[in-house]
């Protein structure tokens, strides 16, 4: 059965790493996708689960540690709480948000590990990894730094998994002058003393799930075109066993006597974060088992949003542990964005060159971020976020087409019907096509967002409000207000039936304004099933409700609050 045909789903959002603040590529990469797909399924009466948590293990964390000089605990303790307040500021709703690093997680996945030790599927070998003689301890991937091994690449600054410049995987074994992190970090010697040592490590034979995975993707050929091509990639080039431990500490331990002092890789615990936050999620309610219905019964949905850098992981690996388990279905979807640049550059935390999230909401509020991220998604291609654009779609498109549209049935409604929406008078023709317009907006975008074509939706809804300028305008009842107010009263019942849809069809994208424009209109805050209980076309408009103050719902951004974001950026 396809997604679009299930009625109980739930949603993961790709885990971020607890290791620094949120920043806008982050949004749009995949958390705001999945928060408007949440929040459409719920209003079309839907039950949505939407599960996400802090990645609080692995080299990435204790690299931060290391660089500041303080326990890990405390860095993922400080950045989830700031991721926390940062997903809240934009109103990224989770149903609940996880942490990896606690003991139920750790239990989880050394029980997943076991069943596919005991399986086959997980096995040991001796490897050769790096070994850091000042250190005195083996070096994770991204502690040590060499010339690229590609002879065609050969470019210094190479991490241990993978180069920057040629993005090819890379074997810590044989980066060229390596160099040790640590040390450096440490402002020690970081040369000359690193080995290349024997280690056991315990390896995952995806290799073995090929044809299972090939047979997976064959079954979805709606997924995006970006997925299927990389995924197919892999395949055909060869999958190969992984390395799923790791020579550290901090992380989940090897449930084995011979892996003492080794943790499970990272990206072998953190997608099994998802089941681990789902039975915390479902026993937090009540319902301890409630978790089964969506790992392990198809006939509801699982979907997972991503950023494509987490493709390999999401629709390759994570997929081959869950066939390699057994107890455990497959995902209907995984939905990868594309990247967002920034003014024409790559967004680059170590460079500090990202609009932050709590940086923007010290000026902004939501919903225009909201917005502009969703118009210009990268769904299919990158995208480039620019401050000017983000100014020019605030004020030329929300404020005035949305908001303008909104602002003027409103106000014309308080001033000329003593306060209240129009008393009840059948619609002309114009007005009933634009009646029959609302419905077929609906349709389209529902049909978007079941597809999870976010930026075409969004574009419908405004299309939609446009058509409402343009009726407004045609009708001119400024004009027939002084001449024929039943003329008047049918053009804006109309009009502010068409702003009570819009209220509705909004708010998957812009749930603050929506919300305020719900009080506005006098009406109850939106609720589950909402979606499908708009009234048809050939519903009478025009109710002598009585209506709210209004207020700007969307105010427009000068220069001054713009440029100096934009001197900010050219500054970092
Ligand atoms: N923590 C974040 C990233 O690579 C990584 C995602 C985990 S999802 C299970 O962007
Ligand atoms: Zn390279």
């Amino acid at each position: 059965m396809d997604i679009k045909d299930k009625k109980r789903i739930l949603i993961t959002a790709a885990l971020p790493y607890a290791n620094g603040p949120l920043h806008i590529g982050h949004i749009a990469g995949a958390y705001l996708p999945a928060d408007i797909y949440t929040r459409y399924l719920r209003l079309q009466g839907r039950e949505a689960h939407f599960i996400c948590g802090s990645d609080e293990n692995g080299a990435p964390i204790t690299f931060s540690a290391l660089k500041e000089n303080i326990d890990p605990q405390e860095v993922i303790d400080r950045n989830t709480a700031r991721l926390i307040q940062g997903f809240a500021g934009l109103d990224i709703q989770f149903s609940h948000y996880g942490r990896t690093h606690t003991p139920h997680h750790a239990e989880i996945c050394q029980e997943f590990f076991l069943r596919l030790h005991e399986r086959g599927h997980v096995v040991k070998k001796s490897g050769e990894q790096v070994f850091c003689t000042v250190c005195g301890r083996f070096l994770p991937d991204r502690y040590v730094e060499g010339v690229c091994h590609y002879p065609d690449c050969l470019s210094p600054g190479a991490r241990g998994d993978q180069c920057e410049k040629c993005g090819r995987p890379i074997d810590a074994t044989r980066l060229g002058d390596p160099v040790c992190m640590v040390c450096s970090t440490l402002g020690r010697e970081s040369r000359g003393h690193i080995e290349v040592r024997s280690t056991d490590h315990w390896f995952f034979r995806l290799d073995n799930f090929s044809s299972d995975l090939r047979g997976y993707l064959d079954r979805h050929p709606e997924w995006r075109e970006s997925v299927r091509r990389f995924s197919y990639g892999l395949l055909d080039q060869g999958l190969r066993e992984r390395s799923v431990t790791r020579d550290m500490e901090w992380g989940v331990p090897v449930p084995l006597p011979e892996g003492k002092g080794k943790v499970l890789y990272v990206w072998f615990d953190a997608p099994i974060g998802y089941i681990t936050f789902s039975r915390e999620y479902f026993a937090a309610r009540g319902e301890p088992e409630g978790w089964r219905d969506f790992w392990q019964d198809d006939s509801n949905g699982l979907v997972h949003f991503i950023g494509k850098d987490n493709t390999v992981f999401h629709a390759v690996i994570f997929p081959g542990m869950l066939q390699a388990h057994g107890d455990y279905r497959l995902p209907d979807s995984v939905v990868a964005n594309e990247f967002l640049n920034l003014e024409g550059d790559k967004i680059s935390t170590s460079r500090d060159y990202a609009v932050w999230v709590n940086d923007y909401l010290a000026t902004f509020p939501p919903d225009p971020l909201r917005y502009y991220l969703t118009a210009i998604a990268p769904e299919s291609a990158d995208a480039d976020f620019s401050w000017r654009q983000f100014q020019q779609r605030n004020n030329g498109e929300l404020a005035d087409n949305l908001g303008n549209f909104i602002q003027r049935n409103l106000t014309f409604c308080l001033k000329y019907f003593a306060g209240q929406t129009p008393p009840p008078e059948e619609p002309t023709q114009a007005g009933k096509e634009v009646l029959h317009e609302i419905a077929l907006a609906r349709h389209d975008m529902a049909e978007a967002l079941d597809d999870f074509r976010f930026k075409a939706a969004l574009e419908r809804l405004m299309r939609l409000s446009q058509r409402g300028n343009q009726y407004f305008a045609e009708e001119e009842p400024w004009r027939t207000r002084k001449t024929d107010m039943t003329s008047c009263a049918r053009t804006m019942g109309v009009g502010i039936r068409l702003v009570e849809a819009l209220s509705v069809l909004m708010a998957p994208f812009l749930p603050g304004s929506a919300g305020k424009l719900r009080n506005f209109l006098n009406l109850p805050a939106l609720a589950d099933g909402d979606w499908e209980a708009m009234p048809p076309p050939e519903a009478p408009v025009g109710t002598a409700r009585q209506l709210n103050a209004a207020q700007v719902l969307f105010p427009k951004f000068d220069d001054l609050v713009i440029q100096p974001q934009i001197d900010k950026l050219r500054g970092s």
